[in-house]
């Protein structure tokens, strides 16, 4: 497999022109593209607590972040605030479950959810949150016994969306941190 240095990815993506950058043309790209390992490792950081987001660029138009994820962590159910995003998984192996809104009362943070269907990344295979289905959670399952890492590209980027809670069937809107900039922990972060 022909592999990129994250710089190069970063400039294809900036090359690419507005009218392209669409769902469809920025996860190809991503697909024939897929990164080596070793340029991204400097922006690696672990936690015992949550999966960590390690911001690697970010312009007006997108930002790319390498998320890290011990054995057994998950993400909340979320969506992406109507941003479009794509991710790979170049280090381990994700579990990707869709899930959609069967009834939804706005004015009471009510909102019923349905699992729908489940995808695995892994080996820098690239996936795309579809605007239509835009909620899912992901999950490095114990069962799969390693760290993992994802590389997520949103855009426009964003730092708060709707999380939803199956226990009680109520969502409501969450700020979203950096771990780290640059490789740098960022401030006030503890691991
Ligand atoms: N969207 C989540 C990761 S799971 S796709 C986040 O940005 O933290
Ligand atoms: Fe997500």
């Amino acid at each position: 497999m022909k592999t990129v240095k994250i710089e190069n990815l970063i400039e294809g993506l900036r090359e690419i022109s507005d009218a392209d950058f669409t769902c469809d043309d920025v996860y190809q790209f991503l697909a024939d593209n897929p990164v080596e390992v070793d340029t991204i490792s400097k922006y690696f950081h672990w936690s015992e607590k949550f999966y960590t987001r390690n911001l690697i660029y970010k312009d007006a138009r997108f930002e790319l972040m390498a998320l890290c994820w011990d054995k057994g962590q998950v993400s909340r159910i979320h969506n992406h605030a109507d941003q479009m995003c794509w991710m790979t998984v170049p280090v381990g192996k994700l579990r990707g479950q869709n899930f959609q809104a069967v009834e939804t009362d706005e004015s009471k943070g009510f909102c019923m959810l349905q699992e729908k269907e489940q995808f695995d990344l892994s080996d820098c295979l690239a996936a795309k949150v579809e605007l239509e289905e835009p909620i899912h959670q992901i999950l490095n399952l114990p069962e799969f016994n390693r760290r993992a890492v994802s590389l997520h590209i949103y855009s426009k980027p964003f730092d708060k969306c709707l999380s939803y809670c199956r226990e009680t069937n109520k969502f409501a809107e969450v700020p979203l941190f950096y771990t780290s900039i640059g490789g740098k922990l960022c401030k006030n972060v503890e691991l």
